[in-house]
């Protein structure tokens, strides 16, 4: 069963950026750099999805009409329990949590189980790193002097496949924000 989740994925020049700034991490934090062309932040995760039922996932997309929204990535974490280091936002704005929110209201009303968990956005930038290397060597902050920010103007759809070398992903869907 295809194995999907929908995300806001970042233009040629912040993934580069984020990327650059993996590459820093790892350094001191070692673990796996995630690829540069995977780099993304998770809007609403669903998992396991019988094939039939993907145009029903495409529906609920299709449903949504907000604006798109410039995104700041200026806040850098590493998470003990799961040992990702992660590039996340001071901020969210209200249009982000309002594409969430109506993203997982969809979902629930077409009966897809989605993680509960509060929303949290994030990049995964790292994983399987050395989190207590972190707050010494970034000072508890993104080490980059300005944060990635960029355009959000769509979401997109994505199949996940678990390889040798770690997850794939392929976009197969993208909806425009207005
Ligand atoms: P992560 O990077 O924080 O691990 C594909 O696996 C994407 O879905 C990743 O962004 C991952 O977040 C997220 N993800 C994987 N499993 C998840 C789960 N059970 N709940 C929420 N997000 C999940």
């Amino acid at each position: 069963m295809p194995r999907v989740f929908f995300a806001l994925w970042p233009d040629a020049d912040a993934a580069s950026r984020l990327h650059t700034i993996a590459r820093c991490w790892h350094e001191v934090l070692g673990g796996r750099v995630m690829r540069e062309d995977s780099l993304h932040a998770t809007l609403a995760f669903v998992g396991d999805v019988a094939p039939q039922r993907l145009p029903d996932l495409r529906a609920v997309a299709a449903g949504i009409r907000l604006p798109g929204m410039p995104l700041a990535f200026d806040r850098g974490g590493c998470w003990r329990h799961n040992q990702i280091a992660y590039l996340g936002l001071r901020e969210t704005p209200d249009a982000l949590r309002c594409l969430w929110s109506a993203l997982a209201a969809g979902l629930r009303a077409a009966d897809f189980s989605i993680e509960t968990r509060p929303f949290s956005p994030h990049i995964t930038l790292l994983r399987k790193a050395n989190c207590l290397a972190f707050d010494a060597a970034t000072e508890k902050e993104n080490p980059a002097t300005e944060p990635v920010v960029w355009s959000v103007r769509d979401f997109v759809l994505v199949m996940s496949s678990i390889s040798a070398n770690g997850s794939r992903y392929e976009q197969i869907g993208a909806w425009p924000l207005l």
